[in-house]
């Protein structure tokens, strides 16, 4: 009898032992979740996903079917399972539900509900922006690949989350070497898996011409026509950019198109004479030197120049903001620098759009509205605070994608330092400069520069793993973030790397987890 009970105990308890390692997936406080939610609550039960299974959306949202219809997508490439997407006007009893509801405060203007639970999946926020948040947020709760037998299923739970920053964003440069549509793509995919919502593209500089400008054709036709190395270069067309444009919105990401001005405009001096002092037309460039070129800022020619290709950019821009650059123009005098931004600053509100520029423009009579991107010179970020204009933290020393992990990784510079992935992610934007604080700040933005970057393996290698951490710093306070235990989510999304193809650093700091 004795014998027997200790049996059944003994069997009971192996039961239990694989009851619990088959289904993992029960509980949510074992997703690595990046960036960090506000609050997981585990409720402890699963949701499984049927190939019957209907995405609802609730009629009349606009824009609320993309996300309805991104999910399926996402589901379909992870598990090559076609879900129907249907919108509704009443929440449904089973399956995935979108709702957008204006009365929870606390979610704000980003932020979302997602509640799993064993029936019904029902995400809702007060804008689609946070729809497509929760949607991120689900998919991090399933690995990127299944397979055919799998069942997908969900752990239960309440997810209620949103954003420490506003802005959050990456910049690419496309200028020194050139990026197509479909690598563009590729980053604008990167971003918005960690709920990243602004993507700068740095569309001129010395070495190239990015953009069609339809008034000024030789541009591309000559400006496009080479980056660093020596190759061939390229450039989008309006269409091109408009395409971009489209694909970055329905993944809730706004482009700011980066036009870098006095100075970095070698490729437009190289197409038209008369924009030089001058008047004779500079050689293309191949180097990577920076601070040798600038516009005439005495010729009336140059702010006519100016009008056209911020008139044209701004028709080809729904997001509020133009980057003007204005960063290193060493050979631009200053009164002269001075004279020029207090001159293109008002071009840009004319075309209904709002100023950023790098940390210099500061200099300057700062136009409303202004924005100063910190990328170096502390002195000229907290004069642009004193004269009124907001902040973007992007601090070289810490956020630049195109430093070096260290020593014996070679792609990338070093100028500003070495950045492993904790130094890329140990700092808080609201602290870092002294007179810089919360209230200046409207979010971060993580640079890549691609004078060493060639190609979209490389880009990868630079940009992971240091970019969730960076999307991370912008969405998740600063007291719910620790390094040791953050390393241990960022090792468990080593594997999300590998099954979406991307060349990561595999920095010996992060236990990565097969
Ligand atoms: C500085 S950051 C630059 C760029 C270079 C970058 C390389 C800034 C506003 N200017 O022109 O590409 O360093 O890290």
């Amino acid at each position: 009898m004795k014998n027997k009970f200790g049996f059944a105990g003994i069997l009971a308890l192996v039961i239990l032992q694989i009851g619990c390692t088959q289904q993992p997936s029960t509980d949510l406080s074992e997703t690595a979740f990046i960036p960090k939610p506000v609050s997981v609550d585990v409720t402890g039960n699963s949701f499984e996903l049927k190939e019957s299974s209907v995405i609802y959306y609730e009629e009349s949202v606009e824009g609320l079917q993309t996300v309805a219809e991104y999910l399926a997508l996402e589901i379909k490439r992870t598990s090559g399972v076609n879900l129907k997407v249907e919108s509704t006007n009443a929440t449904p009893k089973k399956g995935v539900y979108f709702t957008v509801a204006n009365e929870d405060s606390e979610l704000d203007t980003e932020g979302y509900e997602l509640n799993i639970g064993k029936k019904l999946i029902a995400i809702k926020a007060k804008t689609v922006a946070g729809c497509f948040y929760g949607v991120q947020t689900l998919l991090q709760t399933i690995p990127e690949k299944l397979y055919a037998e799998d069942p997908i299923e969900f752990a239960t739970g309440i997810i209620r989350d949103f954003p420490e920053f506003g802005y959050r964003g990456a910049m690419l440069d496309v200028s020194r070497h050139f990026f197509n549509v479909e690598e563009v793509k590729q980053f604008i995919d990167f971003l918005a898996m960690y709920k990243m919502n602004i993507l700068h593209l740095h569309l001129s500089d010395d070495q190239g011409w990015r953009i069609e400008i339809k008034s000024w054709p030789k541009l591309t036709e000559i400006g496009g026509s080479t980056e660093v190395g020596g190759g061939t270069g390229g450039f989008y067309t309006q269409e091109q950019y408009t395409e971009l444009v489209k694909y970055a919105q329905e993944r809730q990401i706004t482009i700011i198109p980066e036009i870098d001005m006095p100075g970095h405009t070698n490729a437009a001096l190289a197409s038209y004479a008369e924009l030089n002092c001058d008047g004779k037309a500079r050689e293309l460039y191949t180097g990577t030197e920076v601070g040798f070129s600038t516009f005439c800022t005495d010729k009336e020619i140059t702010y006519q120049f100016i009008d056209d290709v911020i008139r044209e950019l701004a028709a080809l821009t729904p997001g509020p903001y133009i980057h003007i650059g204005g960063d290193e123009s060493h050979v631009t005098a200053h009164d002269d620098y001075v004279y020029f931004v207090n001159r293109v600053q008002p071009i840009v509100l004319k075309y209904g759009k709002k100023v950023i520029g790098w940390d210099e423009i500061a200099n300057a009579e700062l136009v409303d509205d202004a924005t100063v991107q910190f990328w170096a010179d502390v002195e000229n970020t907290t004069t642009g605070v004193e004269k009124g204009a907001r902040v973007i933290m992007s601090p070289a020393a810490r956020a630049y994608l195109d430093m070096q992990y260290d020593s014996t990784t070679h792609l990338g510079l070093h100028w500003a330092g070495y950045i492993e992935v904790d130094h890329g992610y140990t700092w808080n934007p609201a602290t870092l400069v002294p007179g810089v604080t919360k209230e200046n700040i409207i979010g971060i933005e993580a640079p890549l520069w691609s004078e060493t970057v060639t190609n979209i393996d490389e880009v990868e290698f630079l940009v992971f793993p240091r970019l969730p951490g960076y999307a991370e710093i912008g969405w998740t306070a600063p007291e719910k973030r620790d390094w040791n235990e953050y390393k241990m989510r960022l090792a468990k999304h080593g594997k999300r790397f590998e099954d979406l193809g991307i060349d990561f650093y595999k920095s010996n700091q992060v236990p990565w987890e097969e």
